[in-house]
């Protein structure tokens, strides 16, 4: 269902008691230790792995039976987290995927969605969600940090999206704590793996790095970790692959 029926369903105030119960009932996991860089026994990048069904630009990638078998397989793989689409119309999810995803792994879940309000925050916590998506673009300072704030009160992490120097900018002064590069220019929808390079010296260290969007094989993911990148998230190669397990260990080799 779309947000508007949604919320007539299930009023905000009914929505923050379901947030405050999963809190105490089932608390986030910590998203920014597991993507966080840095133990010397572990190989490689880390992996944001993503279940999506379809995107705008290219339509359907994969019809997936299960989400949460998906899910299982990147875990095997060696995945940190996973992504899960859950925006209905250009890309196919559901909150109904996510709830079958977070049900099924250990790893950090990420809803991945277009947050707009408060609303959608304690949605996401409601349905087990340990990280969301903020994307600068889209939101103004205030709105940015009021969200950031709401979403470390549940005891979530964000993942703070920026497509350019000023975008990291007001990432980084908000308080972000983990900060996403999507190479996809948003206006073309063209993909450069290189717009990461270009951006990642004005993350400040401390901060969680993240390279999204590009990435076919572990050519790309190689670069990325070449210039810093801490993880990586894959959607469409990943859904793609008969051998979603084997794809990630060969990512992170
Ligand atoms: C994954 P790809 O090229 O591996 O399928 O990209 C991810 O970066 C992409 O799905 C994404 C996205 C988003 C989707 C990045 N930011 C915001 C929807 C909304």
């Amino acid at each position: 269902a779309d947000l508007e029926e949604r919320r007539r369903e299930v009023p905000l105030q009914a929505m923050r008691e379901r947030a405050a119960v999963a809190v105490r009932s089932s608390p986030a996991r910590d998203a920014h230790a597991a993507l966080a860089g840095g133990r010397l026994d572990d190989h490689g990048i880390r992996i944001i792995s993503e279940v999506k069904r379809s995107s705008p630009s290219k339509g359907a990638l994969a019809d997936i039976a299960s989400p949460a078998e998906l899910a299982r397989r990147y875990e095997a793989g060696g995945a940190s987290a996973v992504s899960v689409l859950t925006e209905r119309h250009r890309f196919g999810g559901s909150l109904q995927d996510l709830d079958a995803v977070r049900a099924a792994v250990d790893i950090p879940v990420l809803r991945k969605d277009f947050t707009v309000d408060e609303y959608m925050i304690h949605e996401a916590r409601a349905h087990g969600a340990d990280l969301i998506l903020l994307i600068v673009a889209a939101l103004d300072d205030s709105q940015l940090a009021e969200y950031l704030a709401l979403t470390h009160e549940l005891g979530m992490n964000a993942l703070v999206e920026a497509h350019t120097v000023e975008e990291i900018e007001r990432a980084v002064a908000v308080g972000s704590r983990i900060v996403g590069v999507n190479v996809r220019n948003l206006k073309t929808l063209d993909v450069d793996p290189r717009n990461y390079a270009a951006l990642a010296p004005n993350l400040p260290a401390g901060v969680v790095r993240v390279a999204e969007s590009g990435v076919q094989g572990p050519e790309q993911v190689a670069d990325y970790a070449r210039d810093g990148a801490d993880a990586v998230l894959v959607g469409e190669a990943l859904v793609r692959h008969g051998d979603p397990s084997q794809a990630i260990r060969d990512f992170r080799a």
